[in-house]
Protein backbone atom coordinates (compact mmCIF):
# COMPACT_ATOMS: atom_id res chain seq x y z
CA UNK A 1 0.00 0.00 0.00
CA UNK A 2 1.25 3.65 -0.86
CA UNK A 3 -0.39 5.25 1.72
CA UNK A 4 -1.76 2.73 4.67
CA UNK A 5 -1.95 5.99 6.87
CA UNK A 6 -5.21 4.93 7.88
CA UNK A 7 -4.27 1.08 8.80
CA UNK A 8 -1.25 2.25 10.75
CA UNK A 9 -3.43 4.46 12.74
CA UNK A 10 -5.76 1.93 13.37
CA UNK A 11 -2.98 -0.65 14.37
CA UNK A 12 -1.70 1.60 16.52
CA UNK A 13 1.35 2.52 14.81
CA UNK A 14 3.21 5.61 14.71
CA UNK A 15 2.45 8.05 11.67
CA UNK A 16 4.20 10.82 10.00
CA UNK A 17 0.78 13.03 10.41
CA UNK A 18 -2.80 11.83 11.08
CA UNK A 19 -4.67 10.07 8.07
CA UNK A 20 -7.59 12.25 7.10
CA UNK A 21 -10.72 11.26 5.02
CA UNK A 22 -14.43 12.68 5.35
CA UNK A 23 -17.93 10.70 6.25
CA UNK A 24 -20.12 10.81 2.78
CA UNK A 25 -17.08 12.08 0.92
CA UNK A 26 -18.44 10.67 -2.29
CA UNK A 27 -21.70 12.71 -2.79
CA UNK A 28 -23.68 16.08 -3.60
CA UNK A 29 -20.86 18.59 -2.87
CA UNK A 30 -19.21 17.41 -6.17
CA UNK A 31 -20.04 18.32 -9.39
CA UNK A 32 -18.79 15.44 -10.63
CA UNK A 33 -20.82 13.37 -8.70
CA UNK A 34 -23.70 15.67 -9.58
CA UNK A 35 -23.63 14.27 -13.47
CA UNK A 36 -23.76 10.60 -13.08
CA UNK A 37 -26.69 11.64 -10.67
CA UNK A 38 -28.78 13.46 -12.91
CA UNK A 39 -27.76 9.97 -15.46
CA UNK A 40 -28.82 7.26 -13.41
CA UNK A 41 -31.00 6.38 -10.51
CA UNK A 42 -29.33 6.27 -6.79
CA UNK A 43 -29.64 2.17 -6.36
CA UNK A 44 -28.53 2.00 -10.36
CA UNK A 45 -25.31 4.23 -9.13
CA UNK A 46 -25.00 1.07 -6.32
CA UNK A 47 -25.73 -1.75 -8.40
CA UNK A 48 -23.61 -0.98 -11.59
CA UNK A 49 -19.88 -1.84 -10.20
CA UNK A 50 -18.59 0.63 -12.92
CA UNK A 51 -20.73 3.46 -11.63
CA UNK A 52 -19.63 2.81 -8.00
CA UNK A 53 -16.02 2.82 -8.48
CA UNK A 54 -16.15 6.04 -10.22
CA UNK A 55 -17.75 7.72 -7.65
CA UNK A 56 -15.81 5.91 -4.61
CA UNK A 57 -12.79 7.22 -6.53
CA UNK A 58 -14.02 10.81 -7.09
CA UNK A 59 -12.88 12.40 -3.60
CA UNK A 60 -9.78 10.07 -3.96
CA UNK A 61 -8.57 12.09 -7.52
CA UNK A 62 -10.33 15.41 -6.12
CA UNK A 63 -9.67 16.12 -2.56
CA UNK A 64 -6.87 14.28 -1.65
CA UNK A 65 -8.37 11.55 1.37
CA UNK A 66 -6.61 9.13 2.55
CA UNK A 67 -8.94 7.12 2.06
CA UNK A 68 -11.74 5.37 -0.01
CA UNK A 69 -15.06 4.69 0.94
CA UNK A 70 -17.15 2.49 -0.98
CA UNK A 71 -19.81 3.66 -2.80
CA UNK A 72 -23.37 2.18 -1.63
CA UNK A 73 -25.85 2.68 1.37
CA UNK A 74 -26.53 1.47 4.41
CA UNK A 75 -30.42 0.64 3.18
CA UNK A 76 -28.92 -2.26 0.64
CA UNK A 77 -29.21 -4.77 3.52
CA UNK A 78 -33.33 -4.07 4.44
CA UNK A 79 -33.50 -4.50 0.54
CA UNK A 80 -31.40 -8.09 0.86
CA UNK A 81 -34.03 -9.07 3.79
CA UNK A 82 -36.73 -8.84 1.32
CA UNK A 83 -38.21 -5.11 2.11
CA UNK A 84 -38.52 -2.66 -0.81
CA UNK A 85 -36.78 0.68 -0.13
CA UNK A 86 -36.85 3.30 -2.63
CA UNK A 87 -34.94 6.41 -2.01
CA UNK A 88 -37.26 9.89 -2.50
CA UNK A 89 -35.57 13.04 -4.51
CA UNK A 90 -35.37 15.54 -1.93
CA UNK A 91 -36.85 13.57 0.52
CA UNK A 92 -34.77 10.54 1.56
CA UNK A 93 -35.58 6.88 2.25
CA UNK A 94 -39.17 5.46 2.05
CA UNK A 95 -39.83 1.81 2.53
CA UNK A 96 -43.83 1.33 1.66
CA UNK A 97 -44.29 -2.03 3.93
CA UNK A 98 -42.10 -1.65 6.77
CA UNK A 99 -42.30 -3.95 9.46
CA UNK A 100 -44.97 -3.25 12.25
CA UNK A 101 -46.04 -6.67 13.53
CA UNK A 102 -45.07 -10.63 13.43
CA UNK A 103 -46.46 -11.18 10.00
CA UNK A 104 -44.34 -8.84 8.93
CA UNK A 105 -41.41 -10.38 9.81
CA UNK A 106 -42.53 -13.40 7.62
CA UNK A 107 -41.82 -11.06 4.47
CA UNK A 108 -38.21 -10.91 5.30
CA UNK A 109 -35.34 -13.31 5.54
CA UNK A 110 -31.45 -13.51 6.27
CA UNK A 111 -31.06 -13.97 2.74
CA UNK A 112 -27.22 -15.30 1.21
CA UNK A 113 -25.37 -12.19 0.52
CA UNK A 114 -23.96 -13.35 -2.71
CA UNK A 115 -27.47 -13.88 -4.41
CA UNK A 116 -28.28 -10.60 -3.37
CA UNK A 117 -25.14 -8.23 -2.77
CA UNK A 118 -22.91 -9.43 -4.97
CA UNK A 119 -23.18 -6.43 -6.79
CA UNK A 120 -21.16 -4.94 -4.02
CA UNK A 121 -18.14 -7.38 -3.71
CA UNK A 122 -18.07 -6.77 -7.69
CA UNK A 123 -17.97 -3.04 -7.10
CA UNK A 124 -15.11 -3.37 -4.26
CA UNK A 125 -13.04 -5.92 -6.41
CA UNK A 126 -13.07 -3.43 -9.20
CA UNK A 127 -12.67 -0.48 -7.06
CA UNK A 128 -9.59 -2.49 -5.52
CA UNK A 129 -8.01 -2.93 -8.99
CA UNK A 130 -8.70 0.81 -10.43
CA UNK A 131 -7.31 2.27 -6.52
CA UNK A 132 -4.03 -0.03 -7.19
CA UNK A 133 -2.70 0.11 -3.81
CA UNK A 134 -2.98 4.34 -3.58
CA UNK A 135 -4.77 3.97 -0.16
CA UNK A 136 -6.78 1.51 1.77
CA UNK A 137 -10.98 0.97 1.08
CA UNK A 138 -12.91 1.22 3.85
CA UNK A 139 -16.04 -1.27 3.58
CA UNK A 140 -18.91 -0.68 5.50
CA UNK A 141 -23.14 -1.22 6.82
CA UNK A 142 -25.46 0.32 9.37
CA UNK A 143 -25.53 -0.87 12.77
CA UNK A 144 -28.50 -2.97 13.44
CA UNK A 145 -30.29 -0.53 15.85
CA UNK A 146 -29.84 2.13 12.77
CA UNK A 147 -31.40 -0.50 10.41
CA UNK A 148 -34.18 -1.35 12.38
CA UNK A 149 -34.98 1.88 12.63
CA UNK A 150 -35.62 2.53 9.03
CA UNK A 151 -37.36 -1.09 8.35
CA UNK A 152 -39.50 -0.18 11.41
CA UNK A 153 -40.18 3.49 10.78
CA UNK A 154 -40.01 3.26 6.84
CA UNK A 155 -38.74 6.95 5.88
CA UNK A 156 -36.28 8.96 8.23
CA UNK A 157 -36.87 11.02 11.17
CA UNK A 158 -35.55 13.36 14.21
CA UNK A 159 -36.90 11.09 16.72
CA UNK A 160 -37.54 7.46 15.45
CA UNK A 161 -40.20 7.09 17.78
CA UNK A 162 -42.19 4.52 16.30
CA UNK A 163 -38.80 2.52 15.71
CA UNK A 164 -38.50 2.66 19.77
CA UNK A 165 -41.98 2.18 20.11
CA UNK A 166 -41.75 -0.94 18.53
CA UNK A 167 -38.19 -1.85 20.82
CA UNK A 168 -40.43 -1.11 23.78
CA UNK A 169 -43.77 -2.53 23.18
CA UNK A 170 -42.70 -5.82 21.15
CA UNK A 171 -38.95 -6.77 22.57
CA UNK A 172 -39.45 -10.23 21.43
CA UNK A 173 -39.79 -9.23 17.97
CA UNK A 174 -37.45 -6.18 17.81
CA UNK A 175 -34.81 -8.87 19.33
CA UNK A 176 -35.73 -11.76 16.63
CA UNK A 177 -35.45 -8.21 14.07
CA UNK A 178 -32.07 -7.24 15.52
CA UNK A 179 -30.49 -10.35 15.51
CA UNK A 180 -31.55 -11.39 12.15
CA UNK A 181 -30.28 -7.95 10.56
CA UNK A 182 -26.94 -9.06 12.45
CA UNK A 183 -26.37 -12.15 10.89
CA UNK A 184 -27.33 -10.80 7.50
CA UNK A 185 -24.89 -7.60 8.44
CA UNK A 186 -22.05 -10.30 9.54
CA UNK A 187 -22.06 -12.21 6.39
CA UNK A 188 -22.24 -8.94 4.33
CA UNK A 189 -19.01 -7.68 5.75
CA UNK A 190 -17.40 -10.93 5.38
CA UNK A 191 -18.00 -11.08 2.44
CA UNK A 192 -17.02 -7.30 1.81
CA UNK A 193 -13.42 -8.22 3.43
CA UNK A 194 -12.85 -11.27 1.32
CA UNK A 195 -13.71 -9.17 -1.93
CA UNK A 196 -10.92 -6.57 -0.79
CA UNK A 197 -12.12 -4.16 1.90
CA UNK A 198 -9.43 -3.21 4.45
CA UNK A 199 -11.02 -2.03 7.10
CA UNK A 200 -15.03 -1.83 7.71
CA UNK A 201 -16.97 0.75 9.82
CA UNK A 202 -20.25 0.03 11.60
CA UNK A 203 -22.79 3.45 11.25
CA UNK A 204 -24.87 3.82 14.00
CA UNK A 205 -25.99 7.04 13.04
CA UNK A 206 -29.33 6.96 15.26
CA UNK A 207 -27.48 5.18 18.44
CA UNK A 208 -27.45 8.16 20.76
CA UNK A 209 -31.34 8.47 20.26
CA UNK A 210 -31.24 5.79 23.10
CA UNK A 211 -30.41 6.22 26.23
CA UNK A 212 -27.43 4.72 28.03
CA UNK A 213 -29.12 1.52 29.04
CA UNK A 214 -31.40 0.84 26.22
CA UNK A 215 -27.86 1.72 24.07
CA UNK A 216 -26.65 -1.44 25.53
CA UNK A 217 -29.48 -3.61 25.11
CA UNK A 218 -30.79 -2.63 21.62
CA UNK A 219 -27.64 -1.57 19.94
CA UNK A 220 -24.15 -2.33 21.21
CA UNK A 221 -25.22 -5.89 22.05
CA UNK A 222 -25.60 -6.25 18.30
CA UNK A 223 -22.17 -4.41 17.24
CA UNK A 224 -20.33 -6.62 19.60
CA UNK A 225 -21.48 -9.42 17.37
CA UNK A 226 -20.32 -7.97 14.60
CA UNK A 227 -16.60 -6.28 16.22
CA UNK A 228 -15.83 -9.78 17.44
CA UNK A 229 -16.99 -11.66 14.00
CA UNK A 230 -14.58 -9.24 12.00
CA UNK A 231 -11.86 -8.49 14.59
CA UNK A 232 -9.63 -11.06 13.31
CA UNK A 233 -9.80 -10.37 10.09
CA UNK A 234 -9.52 -6.24 9.51
CA UNK A 235 -9.40 -3.22 11.86
CA UNK A 236 -13.70 -2.52 12.94
CA UNK A 237 -14.54 1.18 13.62
CA UNK A 238 -17.81 1.82 15.18
CA UNK A 239 -19.19 5.31 14.69
CA UNK A 240 -22.12 5.89 17.30
CA UNK A 241 -23.50 9.37 16.51
CA UNK A 242 -24.42 10.73 20.23
CA UNK A 243 -23.93 7.56 22.25
CA UNK A 244 -20.48 9.30 23.67
CA UNK A 245 -21.46 8.11 27.28
CA UNK A 246 -20.78 4.37 25.99
CA UNK A 247 -17.27 5.17 24.43
CA UNK A 248 -15.80 2.99 27.18
CA UNK A 249 -17.92 0.11 26.35
CA UNK A 250 -17.25 0.17 22.54
CA UNK A 251 -13.71 0.37 23.18
CA UNK A 252 -14.32 -3.04 25.04
CA UNK A 253 -15.82 -4.58 22.67
CA UNK A 254 -12.26 -5.42 20.72
CA UNK A 255 -12.79 -2.33 17.92
CA UNK A 256 -10.22 -0.54 16.53
CA UNK A 257 -11.57 2.30 15.92
CA UNK A 258 -14.36 4.67 17.79
CA UNK A 259 -15.99 7.54 15.89
CA UNK A 260 -17.18 10.80 17.79
CA UNK A 261 -19.33 13.71 16.68
CA UNK A 262 -18.26 17.57 17.82
CA UNK A 263 -20.40 16.93 21.18
CA UNK A 264 -17.67 15.60 23.23
CA UNK A 265 -14.46 16.84 23.82
CA UNK A 266 -11.57 15.25 22.75
CA UNK A 267 -9.75 14.77 26.00
CA UNK A 268 -12.67 13.15 28.00
CA UNK A 269 -13.60 11.19 24.92
CA UNK A 270 -9.64 9.98 25.12
CA UNK A 271 -10.26 9.24 28.99
CA UNK A 272 -13.74 7.66 28.15
CA UNK A 273 -12.20 5.27 25.66
CA UNK A 274 -8.55 4.48 27.05
CA UNK A 275 -5.40 4.88 25.11
CA UNK A 276 -5.56 1.68 23.60
CA UNK A 277 -8.16 2.23 20.71
CA UNK A 278 -7.88 5.01 17.94
CA UNK A 279 -10.73 7.86 17.77
CA UNK A 280 -11.87 9.16 14.48
CA UNK A 281 -13.80 12.90 14.19
CA UNK A 282 -14.94 15.17 15.07
CA UNK A 283 -15.42 18.50 13.32
CA UNK A 284 -18.48 19.77 12.71
CA UNK A 285 -20.06 19.22 9.03
CA UNK A 286 -21.41 22.72 9.16
CA UNK A 287 -17.73 24.29 9.88
CA UNK A 288 -17.10 23.54 6.42
CA UNK A 289 -19.16 26.72 5.48
CA UNK A 290 -16.87 29.23 7.40
CA UNK A 291 -14.59 31.18 5.23
CA UNK A 292 -11.38 29.03 4.73
CA UNK A 293 -8.67 30.98 7.03
CA UNK A 294 -11.36 30.67 9.86
CA UNK A 295 -11.95 27.17 8.84
CA UNK A 296 -8.53 26.07 8.68
CA UNK A 297 -7.62 27.32 12.31
CA UNK A 298 -10.63 25.55 13.62
CA UNK A 299 -9.03 22.53 11.91
CA UNK A 300 -6.10 23.14 13.71
CA UNK A 301 -7.61 23.55 16.88
CA UNK A 302 -8.92 19.99 16.60
CA UNK A 303 -5.41 18.39 15.25
CA UNK A 304 -3.77 19.96 18.65
CA UNK A 305 -6.62 18.54 20.53
CA UNK A 306 -6.15 15.27 19.60
CA UNK A 307 -2.45 15.42 18.85
CA UNK A 308 -1.24 12.72 16.46
CA UNK A 309 -1.04 9.62 17.73
CA UNK A 310 -4.27 6.61 17.52
CA UNK A 311 -6.03 9.74 15.59
CA UNK A 312 -7.82 9.50 12.86
CA UNK A 313 -9.05 13.42 11.63
CA UNK A 314 -12.87 13.34 10.22
CA UNK A 315 -15.83 15.44 10.65
CA UNK A 316 -18.09 14.38 13.22
CA UNK A 317 -21.00 13.81 11.00
CA UNK A 318 -21.61 13.47 7.09
CA UNK A 319 -20.45 16.06 4.74
CA UNK A 320 -22.69 18.47 3.48
CA UNK A 321 -24.02 18.75 0.45
CA UNK A 322 -23.74 22.62 0.30
CA UNK A 323 -20.35 22.64 0.88
CA UNK A 324 -17.83 24.49 -1.64
CA UNK A 325 -15.51 21.81 -3.16
CA UNK A 326 -12.34 24.08 -2.12
CA UNK A 327 -13.67 24.17 1.79
CA UNK A 328 -13.38 20.31 1.59
CA UNK A 329 -9.80 20.60 -0.31
CA UNK A 330 -8.87 23.03 2.61
CA UNK A 331 -9.79 20.46 5.78
CA UNK A 332 -8.23 17.71 4.30
CA UNK A 333 -4.93 20.31 3.66
CA UNK A 334 -4.74 21.49 6.56
CA UNK A 335 -4.55 18.24 8.27
CA UNK A 336 -1.78 16.92 5.84
CA UNK A 337 0.21 20.35 6.58
CA UNK A 338 -0.09 20.20 10.18
CA UNK A 339 2.93 20.56 12.07
CA UNK A 340 1.77 19.90 15.83
CA UNK A 341 3.14 16.62 17.87
O1 LIG B 1 -27.51 11.50 -4.45
C1 LIG B 1 -28.34 11.43 -3.55
O2 LIG B 1 -29.27 12.22 -3.40
C2 LIG B 1 -28.22 10.32 -2.59
C3 LIG B 1 -27.68 10.77 -1.29
C4 LIG B 1 -27.02 9.57 -0.68
C5 LIG B 1 -25.67 9.23 -0.78
C6 LIG B 1 -24.58 9.96 -1.51
C7 LIG B 1 -27.67 8.57 0.08
C8 LIG B 1 -29.10 8.45 0.40
N1 LIG B 1 -26.71 7.63 0.43
C9 LIG B 1 -25.49 7.99 -0.08
C10 LIG B 1 -24.23 7.23 0.03
C11 LIG B 1 -23.83 6.75 1.35
N2 LIG B 1 -24.65 6.49 2.41
C12 LIG B 1 -22.52 6.40 1.70
C13 LIG B 1 -21.39 6.42 0.68
C14 LIG B 1 -20.01 6.45 1.02
C15 LIG B 1 -19.50 7.79 1.51
O3 LIG B 1 -19.13 8.61 0.67
O4 LIG B 1 -19.38 7.97 2.73
C16 LIG B 1 -22.56 5.99 3.06
C17 LIG B 1 -21.40 5.55 3.95
C18 LIG B 1 -23.91 6.05 3.48
C19 LIG B 1 -24.38 5.63 4.80
C20 LIG B 1 -25.73 6.01 5.27
N3 LIG B 1 -26.91 6.05 4.57
C21 LIG B 1 -26.03 6.33 6.62
C22 LIG B 1 -25.02 6.30 7.72
C23 LIG B 1 -24.16 7.50 7.75
C24 LIG B 1 -24.81 8.80 8.13
O5 LIG B 1 -24.65 9.75 7.36
O6 LIG B 1 -25.43 8.85 9.20
C25 LIG B 1 -27.40 6.60 6.71
C26 LIG B 1 -28.19 6.98 7.95
C27 LIG B 1 -27.95 6.41 5.43
C28 LIG B 1 -29.38 6.52 5.02
C29 LIG B 1 -29.51 7.51 3.94
N4 LIG B 1 -29.25 7.24 2.61
C30 LIG B 1 -29.39 8.37 1.86
C31 LIG B 1 -29.77 9.43 2.73
C32 LIG B 1 -30.06 10.83 2.32
C33 LIG B 1 -29.82 8.88 4.03
C34 LIG B 1 -30.10 9.63 5.33
C35 LIG B 1 -31.57 9.84 5.49
C36 LIG B 1 -31.93 10.27 6.89
O7 LIG B 1 -31.53 11.36 7.30
O8 LIG B 1 -32.64 9.49 7.56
Amino acid sequence: MKNDLLLKALRGEVTSRPPVWMMRQAGRYLPEYMVLREKYGFFERCQTPELACEITLQPVDIIGVDAAILFSDILVVPQAMGLEVQLVESKGPFLPEPIKTGNDLERIRVPDVHETLQYVFDAITLIKKELNRRVPLIGFAGAPWTILCYMVQGKGSKTFDEAKAFCYTQPVLAHRLLQMITDTTIAYLKAQVKAGADTVQVFDSWGGLLGPEDFENISLKYIRQIVHALKEEVPVIIFAKGAWYALKEMAATGASGLGIDWCIKPGLARSMAGNNITLQGNFDPAKLLSPIPELKKEVNKMLNAFGNGRYIANLGHGILPNVPVDHARAFVDTVKEWEGT
